[in-house]
């Protein structure tokens, strides 16, 4: 039996457990493609920093700091010190010495005028993540975050990073825009995954710094239209709870409510020009969806097994293996 050719759409913590969920429920064969949002990268210090593709390789080659969900396990922060010994701003992005190491490797490529994606590639020589990990775009589309800056009450747009890590997302942001988008063109290899797909997932990340930003960029929503097979997505609010990170105060700037049908209903129906098929939510959650079929199952990633589930679940909505498993014996 050929394997399922699985295309997720991820971005940083949530989206590298769904993967390992992904890979936890994978048969023989199986091809999985990961879709990254590259939204929140950023230039520091002269390196080029990618935390969502980052987050992901590490996450999927054991090399990730669990505690932190990002950076590296068994980290040192001399780096750090030094730089903060020197001012040298920004001090408030935690760069680790063995993360700095992958951002040089990046760096040094990027310079050397390889494309994102095979940057990416060669970094995952050494992680072996067993996802094939493909940068949304080759291009530099940076999320910024327009808030009222708290020292002198001006509007202004501050890069995401600088909101999420140094603000904690306190400051309320009143929008969000993707700078570099008009210009970008999305990586070939994430048109190509998403064109040869049996399912595409669209996985519980930030619905709005992650997945948006993805669908965002030139091209995805077409290839996401015309793919040939169905995009069930999983939902990340539980209880009416983003699970994960703060997407509370992202949907709030978008006026989405913070609810599986406030979400699926963001991101539409297929068949309106939307995004979903199908819409996976937490027990009791129940969402109406119009154009999209909706199913309950249990959301909590507690473990890989646990998410293999939710991928199992995801599958059967979408008619690939699960709906093999249910033929009756007679094959018909
Ligand atoms: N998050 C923090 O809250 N503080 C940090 O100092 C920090 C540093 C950092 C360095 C590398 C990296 O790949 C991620 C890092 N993150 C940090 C997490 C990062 O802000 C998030 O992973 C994503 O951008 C949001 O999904």
């Amino acid at each position: 039996m050929d394997g399922v050719k699985v295309t997720v759409l991820v971005g940083g913590v949530g989206g590298a457990r769904f993967l390992q969920g992904v890979l936890a429920a994978a048969a023989p064969g199986d091809a999985i493609r990961a879709v990254v949002n590259v939204g929140d990268d950023i230039w520091l210090h002269g390196l080029r920093v990618c935390p969502d593709l980052d987050t992901c390789m590490y996450t999927l080659g054991a090399g990730i700091d669990t505690e932190r969900g990002w950076g590296r396990a068994k980290e040192t922060w001399s780096v750090r010190e030094e730089l903060e010994a020197y001012g040298a701003d920004p001090t408030w992005f935690g760069l680790g010495d063995r993360d700095v190491a992958t951002h040089l490797v990046r760096t040094r490529m990027l310079r050397a005028g390889y494309p994102l994606s095979q940057v990416t590639a060669a970094l995952c020589d050494r992680w072996s993540p067993g996802v094939e990990l493909i940068p949304a775009s080759d291009d530099r589309i940076e999320t910024h975050v327009v808030v009222d800056d708290p020292s002198d009450g001006s509007r202004r747009a501050i890069h995401f990073q600088e909101w999420w890590v140094r603000h904690r997302a306190a400051l309320p942001a009143h929008s969000f825009a993707s700078v570099g988008r008009e210009q970008a063109t999305a990586c070939p290899a994430a048109l190509a995954a998403i064109a040869d797909a049996d399912v595409v997932l669209v996985a519980p990340s930030n619905p709005v710094v992650s997945i948006h930003t993805i669908v965002d960029v030139p091209a995805m929503r077409p290839a996401l239209s015309a793919a040939p097979g169905r995009v069930v997505g999983v939902s990340p609010i539980v209880d009416g709870h983003a699970v994960r990170g703060m997407a509370e105060a992202c949907l709030a700037a978008v006026d989405v409510p913070v609810s599986a049908e406030g979400v699926g209903r963001w991101y539409g129906a297929r068949t309106t020009g939307g995004l979903l098929d199908g819409w996976l939510v937490a027990p009791g959650d129940g969402a109406e969806v119009p154009g999209v079929e909706v199913r309950e199952v249990p959301l909590m990633m507690t473990d890989p097994d646990a998410t293999a589930a939710m991928v199992r679940a995801a599958y059967d909505l979408a008619g690939v293996r699960g709906a093999e498993r249910s033929r009756t014996v007679d094959g018909s």
